[in-house]
């Protein structure tokens, strides 16, 4: 028997991209364990993690390529790669034809994988002319625009800086689900003696191992910091030299706090006053102290606003650019490719005018375009379970001319799709992934063939450009013949292979890699802002009609008809839609849930699995009633890409709304999925 061993590591968006040993015996993969060689993850994967064997040989992976007539009827029949092709095509080649442009051609794209080669099927659309594209990012653009009006730029500390601290705040974050293996850096620094203070509207896994836990009403935490700003003031706890040297706008932002009411803020964010001096006194007084600033909590509406309120109590006590203090927020820092796939020339016959741009979610928008939107491409994405108004979604694709959507399982966005393609999962292609929380990078070696017809998103792109240059010749730049190894160094060489001391990727398969940025972010405390410093008073943020000092507004109340905050948060057994098939993992997370306090439920005569229906104007969903002292009472929780047993989603209830802060960089605001008012009510009779 020849059993072999292969480097992998896990491509989803996550904090951990998981390095993987692999044993495959017989062309089959039949062991993995987490590479005890890597010291983020020290040899551990995630629940999800465990259950990739499973996932890989899943019975409902897409395994060809599938064409539905009607779209949405289910009716699928398979189809050969060169039909998929030449039908695609001829589409395409239609549309511009009729149009004498491409535009009507969208693509909406993600991170379904954070392998590099995934970006060539934004290098496809770039090689074929101007296209529509989906910009921006439904996860963490408000939080990362609040740092960059800040400091100039989205930096953090590595991720093991948290041992040098003495306090921990973590801030809207529950990384006891979604990023385990920091939870031991968390634990080690407390046995090293810091404290773990959690904020957070629910007692999370994470908050239960505090060692003092705020509950907070969502989306008023920018007003919950401008307290503690408050109180850091009065009571002079705050870092005069750093703020007379690398801060800009104090003066401005001590008389903003002069008119912040205590017991206002204690009444919006339902923290007593008494918790709001506690909490400004211990951050001050342990020093240094760090915040980890979640991805949740930016959802909020003000989301924005409010995380630039947070970042300010750093300043305030120079948190700043010390071992052991700063913010963490995700970022993108150590994704430095040259990004080559951004610069393919459109054919010659088409100008070179960049792609038509619009927010990633405004689907409600596609038909009412010049030229409208006629052919959607979708590739690591689910929008029908993760964007807003998962209805409109759907509709949408039904309305469309050509939907292809690229993926490993019939979602709910492929079921909607006239053509679906089978995607290679991260065992069955050579790519690299380099972890934006860590920054360790790695290669995915070639396990296993894919299953069935399946291909990588590079190839399918190959195939797709081939076949359109064959009917019309000149159609597309894309490199057909570039193979993945010429695509991998390319995106490398220039930054990448300095960064991490390599002069080819496959030198990461010797060991432990990471991209060489500095442990300590700021150190040098040279802002990128226009006056160089830590910015309290933003100019540009005043530039865009926005408030310059960070004004967190209290959220909108509850209109009568729907007195419950709908709150969506992860779950540590599923990855946004992904991994809700495994038996093991559908054991703990069955889905289909409502989670509530005791008294809500008693309120309304619902008890513990009881069926429920949650509803507002915008949807509704049929759940199953989960009894939990660990919600606030008017909070109804579910977990993010659930759906009830019938199908509906649960962003059916939430409509597209967009957050305060992200477009200053990028154009594109993120997209707020909070502050959701909803009503329930017990289903009778069962
Ligand atoms: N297991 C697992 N891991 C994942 C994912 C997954 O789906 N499952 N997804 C990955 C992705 S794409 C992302 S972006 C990250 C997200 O990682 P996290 O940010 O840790 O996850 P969330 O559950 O979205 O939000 C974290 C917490 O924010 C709280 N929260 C929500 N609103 C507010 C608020 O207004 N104020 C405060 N203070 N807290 C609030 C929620 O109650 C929740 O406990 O996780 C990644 N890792
Ligand atoms: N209600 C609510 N909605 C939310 C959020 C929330 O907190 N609340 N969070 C938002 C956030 S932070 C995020 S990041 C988004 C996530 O939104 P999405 O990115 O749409 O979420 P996923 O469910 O992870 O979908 C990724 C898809 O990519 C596929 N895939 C995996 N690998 C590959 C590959 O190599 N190639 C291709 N072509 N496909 C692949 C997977 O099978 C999966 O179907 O959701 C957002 N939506
Ligand atoms: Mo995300």
């Amino acid at each position: 028997m020849t059993t072999s061993t292969f480097s992998n590591v896990c491509a989803a968006d996550c904090y951990g991209a998981c390095r993987i040993k692999t044993t495959c015996e017989q062309g089959r993969i039949i062991q993995i364990t987490g590479d005890p060689s890597d010291p983020y993850t020290r040899g551990a994967l995630c629940a999800k993690g465990y259950t990739l064997i499973e996932r890989t040989y899943s019975a409902s992976r897409i395994l060809y390529p599938m064409k539905q007539s009607p779209k949405g009827s289910g009716q699928w029949h398979r189809i050969t790669w060169d039909q998929a092709f030449t039908e695609i095509a001829e589409r395409l080649i239609r549309i511009e034809e009729q149009e004498q442009s491409l535009l009507p051609v969208c693509l909406d794209k993600y991170l379904g994988s954070v392998g590099i080669l995934n970006r060539t099927v934004e290098g496809f659309f770039r090689s074929i002319g101007p296209v529509t594209v989906m910009s921006g990012s439904p996860c963490e653009p408000a939080g990362a625009e609040a740092l960059r009006l800040s400091y100039g730029a989205r930096r953090k500390s590595v991720p093991e800086d948290m041992l040098n601290a003495k306090l921990i705040l973590i801030w809207g974050c529950n990384p006891a689900w979604t990023a385990p293996h920091q939870m031991r850096y968390i634990y080690e620094a407390r046995e090293r003696g810091a404290e773990l203070v959690v904020i957070d509207p629910i007692l999370t896994a994470t908050a239960a191992r505090a060692d003092y836990y705020v509950q907070i009403r969502p989306g008023t935490d920018g007003l919950l910091a401008l307290g503690m700003a408050k109180v850091l003031v009065e009571e002079d706890m705050v870092n005069h030299a750093f703020l007379q040297s690398h801060t800009h706008g104090f003066e401005a932002f001590r008389r903003m706090l002069s008119t912040v009411d205590l017991g206002a803020v204690s009444t919006a964010t339902g923290v007593p006053t008494a918790d709001v001096v506690r909490l400004a006194r211990l951050y001050a007084g342990r020093k240094p102290a760090t915040i980890w600033l979640g991805i949740g909590a930016q959802h909020a509406p003000a989301g924005g606003q409010n995380y630039r309120a947070i970042d300010a109590l750093a300043a305030l006590t120079g948190n700043i650019g010390i071992p052991g203090g700063n913010v963490h927020y995700g970022t993108d820092e150590a994704w430095a490719y040259a990004r080559e796939y951004e610069q393919l020339p459109p054919p010659a016959s088409r100008t070179a005018t960049g792609p038509r741009k619009i927010g990633t979610g405004r689907y409600g928008e596609l038909s009412s375009l010049t030229p409208p939107v006629r052919f959607l491409w979708v590739a690591g994405r689910n929008p029908v379970s993760q964007n807003p108004d998962s209805s409109l979604i759907t509709r949408t694709l039904r309305s469309l001319e050509t939907v292809v959507v690229a993926d490993q399982f019939m979602t709910a966005t492929a079921a909607m799709a006239d053509y679906v393609l089978p995607v290679a999962s991260f065992f069955e292609y050579e790519d690299v992934v380099i972890a934006h929380w860590h920054y360790g990078a790695a290669v995915n070696q070639q396990a296993i063939e894919p299953p069935g017809e399946c291909r990588s998103d590079l190839e399918i792109m190959r195939g797709l450009a081939a076949t359109l240059n064959r009917l019309k010749p000149g159609f597309s730049t894309f490199p057909v013949e570039r193979t993945a190894e010429a695509w991998l160094d390319a995106e490398m060489k220039p930054r990448l292979y300095p960064l991490l001391g390599i002069t080819h990727f496959r030198e990461l398969l010797q060991g432990y890699h990471r991209v060489n940025l500095p442990s300590v972010a700021w150190a040098d405390r040279q802002f990128l802002t226009p006056s160089g410093k830590y910015e309290f008073l933003a100019g540009r943020a005043l530039e865009h009609g926005l408030p310059p000092l960070p004004a967190p507004i209290s959220p909108d109340d509850a209109p009568e008809a729907y007195p419950y905050l709908l709150l969506t948060v992860r779950s540590f057994a599923v990855l946004n839609s992904q991994f809700r098939d495994d038996p093991r993992l559908l054991e703990v997370e069955p889905g289909g849930r409502l989670f509530l306090h005791p008294d809500t439920a008693r309120a309304k005569g619902v008890a513990d699995g009881d069926a429920v229906h949650v509803y507002n104007m915008l949807g509704e969903l049929s759940l199953t009633a989960s009894l939990t002292a660990a919600v606030q009472p008017d909070l109804l929780v579910v977990h993010v890409g659930d759906a009830s047993p019938a199908g509906d989603q649960l962003n059916s209830l939430i409509s597209l709304r967009e957050a305060d802060l992200g477009h200053l960089s990028s154009g594109f605001r993120g997209l707020s999925f909070g502050h959701i008012h909803v009503n329930f009510a017990k289903v009778e009779g069962r």
